[in-house]
């Protein structure tokens, strides 16, 4: 799997958050992708049309980057570019819920990822988000499953076990460190990867989501286990290489799958 996306190097158009821009741009390097950032409405449309894959990432939304997010979607639908959509701290304003809602009525998102307080939030389920951390009492597959169904789209739900769901059939996976919550943007990233699995892999979406979920959880236990002496900004940095090195396919990532 992740060898499809290092030898076809997909160009990943993020529209992403202030916050998050360089260290996802490394991290999709480091996997093989080609990453290009822009949040200017004005050549929205024609970098969707010559991208592989497209990130909507809501972390420090604007009107501005509202505006770009549309026109790229609209684009990025119409030349069959897949989407994936990170509704970060969806549920914590009025303006986020509103937002999201909008730009799931106007575009097709191929996948939604979040936390477990986002999506509980987006599909009126019980759910704490302060900030950019949510959680919920609800679990992640519970939350995939009801979400896929309603949205009607591919949704995937990060925690301590991770899940993805179609509505009808839903993966969790529990890979991961948790040392991955001490780092910022470690989400964000996350979303910009799937993207760069989903572009290469379109016949089986879910399955894509899933070995990137997979993929990126054994990097953090790798990284976790170089850098435990020293903390979290070695972690950080172990991650990246880690997601430098790590070569898989679907049929090894499968082994980690486990279908609820
Ligand atoms: P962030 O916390 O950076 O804002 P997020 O909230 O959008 O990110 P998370 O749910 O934290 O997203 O998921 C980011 C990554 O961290 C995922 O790969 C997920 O599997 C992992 N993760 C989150 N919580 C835990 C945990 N308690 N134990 C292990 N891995 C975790
Ligand atoms: N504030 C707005 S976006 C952002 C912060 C801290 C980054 C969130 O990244 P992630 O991956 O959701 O933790
Ligand atoms: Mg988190
Ligand atoms: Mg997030």
């Amino acid at each position: 799997m992740n060898e499809n996306v290092r030898e076809t190097h997909p160009l990943i158009y993020c529209i992403t958050n202030d916050v998050v821009m360089n260290f996802t741009a490394n991290g999709l390097l480091a996997v093989g992708a080609a990453p290009v950032m822009s949040k200017q409405p004005k050549e929205a449309a024609d970098l969707a049309t010559a991208a592989n894959g497209l990130l909507l990432n809501m972390g420090t939304l604007t009107d501005v980057q509202f505006e770009a997010m549309r026109n790229a979607g609209v684009s990025a639908n119409q030349n069959n570019v897949p989407i994936v959509f990170d509704p970060v701290a969806v549920g914590a304003t009025t303006f986020r819920s509103q937002s999201a809602v909008q730009l799931l009525e106007q575009i097709e998102v191929t996948v939604v990822r979040g936390n477990s307080g986002e999506i509980a939030s987006l599909v009126g389920m019980e759910a704490n988000v302060r900030g950019v951390d949510g959680s919920s009492a609800i679990d992640t597959s519970a939350i995939a499953k009801k979400a896929a169904k309603e949205l009607n789209t591919i949704v995937c739900v990060t925690g301590e076990t991770d899940a993805v769901s179609d509505g009808e059939q839903t993966i969790t996976i529990t890979s991961g460190h948790e040392w991955l919550t001490k780092v910022v943007g470690t989400g964000c990233l996350l979303g910009a990867i799937i993207t760069a699995y989903i572009s290469t892999h379109q016949e089986n979406t879910l399955e894509a989501v899933a070995s990137a979920l997979v993929d990126y959880g054994l990097c953090a236990e790798a990284a976790h286990t170089r850098s435990e002496p020293y903390g979290i900004g070695t972690f950080q940095q172990s991650f990246l290489d880690e997601l430098s090195k790590r070569t898989s396919n679907t049929t090894l990532s499968k082994e980690h799958f486990v279908y609820v």
